[in-house]
């Protein structure tokens, strides 16, 4: 509770979002801070197996089942220079721009905007042969972190997703295989000796520190083998595209703190 009125407090000092309150308020403040901490424990305790690298990109996943189906827990950190936590995430959160960097996507519906910093969506993905296509329906938060939660970061900022209902779009309605989701992306920001110096921060003194969780449940039949290679192809493939689309759309931009 203590948390809570803290988190309200800071959105609401810091003047980024109201501290509206909508009909899942409370569900979205305790997931986004699991998330929050999850994102912040390590990768180093022998649970993890790296599965892909590239340049400062990590990935590592724990391969589980429930009833058969891989669920395979998934974390991936990354850094990249010249952006900043809140660049990062706003774009990861905005659906308006959903589209120029998800490439898993088919269809998109913003169902209902909860606040100005809290949304749900209904996606319908792409086709994966030979499985039922798969939709999700989830809802999306983007949050700035506390100050005291940034531990050595100039800032950090949060999205969380994490699957919902909505009575007018049941799942598993005949035509698509819902999937369950819980994924967040957290971003710290860096900033080099500039700040020392007195000069106000450019583009050239910002480190942007990257962590992206996801897990999700395929919702029903899916091959195993199938599922954990388009995991390998994909997750590697959205975060390259995703943190080198905000990387060019943000360079030319003044730096958004
Ligand atoms: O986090 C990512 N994207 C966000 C915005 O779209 C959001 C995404 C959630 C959906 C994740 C589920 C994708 C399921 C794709 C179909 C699976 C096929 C199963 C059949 C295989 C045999 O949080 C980036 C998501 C990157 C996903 C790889």
């Amino acid at each position: 509770q203590l948390y809570l009125e803290k988190l309200r407090q800071n959105s609401v000092s810091e003047g980024q979002t109201k501290a509206e309150t909508h009909r899942l308020t409370s569900e979205i403040e305790r997931i986004t801070m699991e998330q929050l901490q999850y994102a912040q424990s390590g990768v180093e305790d022998g649970v993890w197996t790296l599965f892909a690298e590239d340049g400062e990109m990590r990935m590592y996943k724990r391969e589980e089942e429930i009833d058969g189906l891989a669920v395979d827990p998934l974390k991936a950190v990354h850094t990249v220079k010249g952006v900043t936590a809140r660049e990062m995430c706003q774009h990861f959160y905005n659906p308006d721009v959903r589209f120029e960097w998800e490439t898993t996507l088919e269809k998109m519906t913003v169902l209902e905007r909860l606040s100005d910093a809290a949304c749900v969506v209904l996606q319908v993905h792409k086709k994966v042969w030979p499985a039922t296509q798969r939709d999700a329906l989830f809802w999306s938060h983007l949050r700035k972190v506390p100050k005291d939660m940034c531990r050595d970061a100039h800032d950090a900022w949060i999205v969380c997703n994490n699957s919902t209902e909505h009575p007018n779009f049941p799942s598993n309605n005949g035509k698509f295989i819902r999937v369950g989701l819980t994924i967040c992306l957290m971003c710290q920001t860096y900033l080099d000796s500039s700040e020392e110096n007195g000069s106000p921060p450019t583009r050239d003194n910002l480190t942007c520190k990257i962590t992206y969780c996801a897990v999700v449940n395929p919702g029903g039949w899916a091959p195993t083998s199938v599922l954990r290679a388009v995991y390998k192809r994909e997750y590697p493939k959205f975060l390259k595209k995703f943190t080198q689309y905000v990387f060019e759309k943000c360079r030319d931009k003044p730096v958004c703190f």
